[in-house]
């Protein structure tokens, strides 16, 4: 048995050991934390800064194992990298057509991302290459991406005529396509921004409700041609060089949604979430959790690499249950499982709708949050798009994660005001896309133990 999160980790994330997490209720919780890089703009900067001229500088780079796996792929195709080294990562970017064909097979890890985006890109190259993934990722639909790819010209074929990974990929030609995504999805939209900039022409992409925008956001900045006029985004084939970058990675929202909601559940707890990116686009778990009646106080604190950022300071709140659907969903997808944990401390019911997407995730995440928080005495009914939740007390219990990074999370959320002690098994995902998350919570005084 091995004690003490702190020194095991970087070991773990090489090797991906398997990994209990116990974890004992505080009495209290306080202090200030430093949310690890943005997973969504680190995936992005990488790949972006492979496809311009010259050298990208990223600081403050998710070390996580999913944008690991994007800066693999990226050296794969014969991008220079340096790093990372202390969330420092250099790119030696020579252009959109500088891509090499990979000698072997692109490895996605368990990265949704870094499938859906790499082949945006793939689609437009004058190569063969074929991307993978761990089992989690071979079983999520891929068809969102390969059928309108197709549809610019691109070659891919996959496993379920190309809904399912591996894809193979024989680079193109691309013509542009006006296309409008059945469901709002960033990583869609993402890939087809990328494969646009390689179309002989205008690309049109509009969503029924605004996804996360660091692509659009990111490519303008390189100079792409790009114009976002309310749901709709149009990206002009590139003419002249990306421009390299110089980036800070702001915090990521939906690594600080954990200790949100920890800080406002916890008996007495306050909590300071330092340099947290406050893009609109991401920032519905804020306005849920304060129309549940949150104590949260944000201070702007500027644009950070065109990305809005501040400090948010969260503190011990007596929540009432709330609805949450519609144009909200895309904007705190990822955090609707630590959600259902606040849900589970509310007063009332709690009703999450319009997220079937839950269940296209690195695990179903709706059958799974309910099973997880179920064992620990959770009110939880899970529905065809979404949770019902009543407000009850939670109990310690022998929980998993099913190798689901931010289910693995949620369940220490909600440990943390168990009655005993709780058992995770499998906590070894959470690097994925939280490598400090035990550290961050000894940090604010939880007794945490690792097991091997
Ligand atoms: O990369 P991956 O595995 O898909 O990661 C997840 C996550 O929980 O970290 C989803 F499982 O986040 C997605 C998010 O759900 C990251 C993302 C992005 O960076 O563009 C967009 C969202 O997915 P989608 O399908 O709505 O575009």
């Amino acid at each position: 048995m091995t004690q003490g999160v702190i020194t095991g980790s970087f070991e773990r994330r090489i090797k991906n050991a398997k990994m209990n997490l116990i974890i004992r209720p505080p009495l209290s919780i306080k202090g200030t934390i430093d949310p690890p890089g943005d997973k969504s703009i680190s995936h992005r900067a990488a790949i972006i800064g492979a496809l311009a001229e010259g050298e990208t500088r990223i600081d403050g780079f998710l070390e996580g194992a999913d944008c690991l796996s994007t800066l693999k792929c990226l050296r794969d195709l014969g991008v220079v990298i340096e790093g990372p080294y202390d969330g420092q990562v250099i790119i030696r970017g020579k252009g959109l057509n500088s891509l090499k064909e990979p000698e072997t097979v692109l490895d996605a890890g368990n990265s949704g991302t870094t499938m859906r985006l790499l082949s945006g890109v793939l689609a437009g190259q004058s190569f063969y290459s074929v991307i993978t993934g761990d089992e989690s990722l071979r079983s999520r639909p891929m068809g969102r991406v390969t059928k309108p790819l197709r549809s610019m010209g691109a070659k891919i074929w996959g496993r379920l005529g190309g809904d399912l990974a591996p894809l193979s990929i024989q680079g193109n030609s691309l013509t542009p396509i006006k296309y409008t995504l059945p469901v709002a999805s960033a990583q869609v939209k993402s890939a087809l921004l990328l494969a646009g900039l390689f179309a002989n022409g205008e690309t049109v992409i509009t969503e029924p409700h605004r996804s996360r925008d660091h692509s659009e956001r990111m490519l303008k900045a390189a100079g792409a041609d790009i114009t976002i006029e309310d749901k709709t985004v149009r990206i002009k084939g590139q003419e002249k060089p990306l421009k390299p970058l110089k980036m800070k990675i702001p915090g990521d929202i939906s690594g600080a949604a954990f200790f949100l909601v920890a800080g406002c559940i916890v008996p007495r707890g306050i909590i300071l979430l330092k340099d947290v990116n406050l893009n609109p686009t991401r920032t519905g778990i804020l306005e849920v959790l304060k129309a549940m009646g949150a104590q949260i106080t944000v201070t702007p604190k500027g644009e950070t690499s065109g990305e809005p950022i501040g400090d948010i300071e969260v503190s011990c709140s007596n929540l009432q249950g709330t609805e949450v659907n519609g144009e909200l969903i895309p904007r705190l997808i990822d955090e609707i499982p630590v959600l259902a944990v606040a849900a589970t401390q509310a007063k009332g019911k709690t009703i999450i709708s319009d997220a079937a997407e839950l269940k296209f995730k690195e695990t179903d995440r709706i059958s799974l949050v309910a099973k997880e928080l179920i064992k620990m005495g959770a009110d939880i009914l899970p529905q065809p798009d979404g949770l019902l939740i009543k407000g009850s007390p939670l109990h310690g219990a022998v929980v998993d994660t099913h190798g689901d990074h931010r289910l693995g999370m949620t369940l220490a959320v909600a440990a943390l005001v168990a009655k005993g002690v709780t058992v995770i098994r499998g906590a070894e995902c959470i690097n994925i896309s939280y490598p400090n998350f035990a550290k961050d919570m000894e940090r604010l005084g939880v007794e945490v133990r690792e097991e091997d």
